[in-house]
């Protein structure tokens, strides 16, 4: 498992019975999930070495629900991969290695617009009112700042290469993930209408996987990745602290009410999962609404976004040789390497370690420490939190401290982008960045030496426009927000303009108030393909198969 693999000592390898102490003084009842009706990779995620996406349109409808009906009770749920999480995590606690042999396939579902107006109606598909959704990705496309280059991806650049679905398999082992696609391969081409014409068909597949050795959990440009993710709220079971993200702060720890490990914050289902509370936003600790717009049948559902994601490794490499030899004889900047130009820009070291805590070095120990490498904020000084007791080295690493002009970490820098945190933004107060934040669960694909690699992006919401359109266009792409203002994100963000020129601005840590630009001329972030989906409930997908 990916996720156990790369983390730190500490939380992989604690018991979950250290999970079992006293509630939290004045925390609100979180809802019991219905872990059976939901498919897991959003709210549990897969966490897999090797994944596999496979991208079909429906050529006939009533072969698509035959087929559809022979794939439902193999679709994993949250219920299941909470469950081998858990014996995974105990076994490795026994053994002190990833136990060997314990594997699982994962399989899951989602449907574009066009594809649930197939499977069912127009008028049930209308009933999911995000309109970008309905819209399809092709439509958003340049309004997210892409270039037009759509005629040109594999798959999702137009109404006639929408994926209608898209099939999601996940292993910890190849031969198994293998097995798994080329059966979903046979079962695809088996569909077939009356006339026996083909009734799917395939219109990309999509193989990904960890990069290999020492970059395993890392991303094409060398960055671990994954590190920081919401927590959503939410128990598992009947038990009142079986809760679906374990809780690491010791209730008497004064941010026990807001985070589940250091720096990672509970935010309330619906923020990811139709038909739950959604986060308050006056409040980060009370529960919001439960969105009404929905239908009844979009209840325990998530749109997913997926996006093929080509890096330009080379270039942005290069971009950050060059930029550094250029600043270094720049007062604040002298001496500045690559590397560390490249780790301003995402906000972390390739390790993993925030630059919030670290600023001048890497250090890898801190980037192994999953319960310290995510605990900094922007705005206040971070300071060490109480844990609940388990085994392992207190977080002796420096600590981060208030950082509002980005001296530390840039205003431009691509974490602070996404998650500004503690920061007040162009938003009402910081309380409502948690309702901005996704679930990420992507991966790489291909190898370290193909032209053509990148990530596919994955996030799970429960609003594209107000969730991943929202990092994207308002943050992201705008030069001006968050404020405070510092530029563009340069590691993913575009501009639509036709020299596509971006710029991000820099702060030296040394006082001096002037801040530098940086000026990218190219993207290093290309959209190759992609699609926005709605993964259904389970008793939705049973229901559609037997119309
Ligand atoms: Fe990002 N990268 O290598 O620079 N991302 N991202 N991302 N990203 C993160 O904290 C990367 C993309 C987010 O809570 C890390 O897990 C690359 C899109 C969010 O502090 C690294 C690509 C969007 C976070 C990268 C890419 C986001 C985040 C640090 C594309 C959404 C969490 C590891 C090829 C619009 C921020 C970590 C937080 C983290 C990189 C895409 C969003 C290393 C290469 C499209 C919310």
């Amino acid at each position: 498992m990916a996720s156990f693999a790369s983390r730190a000592r500490r939380v992989a390898d604690a018991p979950l019975s250290t999970q079992s102490g006293s509630p939290v003084l004045g925390a609100p009842p979180e809802p019991e999930l219905d872990v059976h009706d939901i498919q897991g990779n959003g709210l549990g995620g897969f966490n897999k070495d090797y994944q596999c996406f496979l991208f079909l349109r429906i050529l006939d409808a009533k072969a698509a629900r035959t087929w559809l009906a022979r794939v439902v009770p193999r679709i994993s749920t949250l219920a299941e991969i909470v469950a081998f999480n858990r014996l995974f995590r105990s076994l490795r606690v026994r053994q002190g290695i990833d136990p060997p042999g314990v594997s699982a396939t994962w399989l899951n579902i989602a449907f574009s617009y066009r594809g649930i107006a197939q499977f069912t109606s127009e008028e049930l598909a209308q009933q999911l009112q995000d309109p970008s959704f309905q819209a399809g990705l092709f439509n958003i496309s340049t309004s997210l700042g892409d270039p037009e280059n759509r005629a040109s991806w594999k798959f999702g650049g137009s109404e006639d290469t929408d994926a209608h679905i898209m099939l999601m398999i996940a292993s910890d082992d190849p031969a198994h993930l293998t097995f798994a696609a080329d059966r979903a391969d046979s079962e695809i081409k088996e569909a077939v209408s009356s006339s026996g014409s083909p009734g799917l068909e395939v219109i990309w597949r999509q193989p990904s996987a960890t990069l290999p050795g020492d970059l395993r959990g890392h991303e094409h440009f060398g960055f671990k990745d994954g590190i920081s993710q919401p927590a959503p709220r939410g128990r598992v079971s009947s038990g009142a602290l079986d809760f679906l993200v374990p809780r690491w702060l010791d209730p008497s720890d004064p941010d026990a009410l807001l985070f589940a490990e250091p720096g990672r914050a509970l935010v309330w289902p619906g923020q990811f999962v139709i038909g739950w509370q959604r986060q308050n936003l006056n409040d980060p600790v009370e529960p919001g609404t439960i969105d009404s717009d929905s239908p009844n049948w979009a209840k325990n559902g998530s749109y997913v976004v997926f996006r093929r994601l080509q890096q330009k490794v080379d270039a942005f490499h290069t971009f950050l040789k060059q930029e550094a030899q250029r600043l270094s004889k720049i007062a604040g900047f002298d001496n500045i390497s690559g590397g560390r130009l490249g780790s301003m820009l995402v906000g972390r070291w390739p390790s993993g370690a925030p630059i919030m805590r670290v600023p001048d070095h890497d250090d890898l120990a801190l980037g192994r420490d999953d319960l310290a490498s995510n605990n900094f904020k922007y705005a206040a000084d971070t300071r060490t939190p109480k844990l609940i007791p388990i085994d392992g080295p207190d977080d002796s690493f420096p600590q981060a401290t208030a950082d509002f002009e980005g001296r530390r970490c840039p205003l431009a820098g691509h974490i602070r982008k996404v998650n500004p945190r503690d920061q007040d933004t162009d938003l009402r107060s910081p309380i409502e960045t948690l309702s901005k934040l996704i679930l990420r669960r992507g991966i790489p694909y291909g190898s370290t030496t193909d032209a053509d690699r990148g990530l596919c992006f994955v996030s799970y919401q429960s609003s594209i426009i107000s969730q991943f359109e929202f990092l994207t266009k308002t943050w992201v792409d705008d030069s001006d927000r968050p404020r405070p203002a510092g530029g563009l994100d340069l590691v993913i963000g575009q501009r639509a303009d036709s020299d596509r020129a971006r710029t991000a601005f820099l702060r030296s840590s040394t006082g001096n108030s002037d801040s530098e630009p940086l000026v990218a001329l190219a993207d290093f972030v290309v959209p190759t393909g992609g699609g926005y989906f709605f993964a259904p409930s389970i008793r939705t997908l049973q229901d559609w198969s037997s119309r």
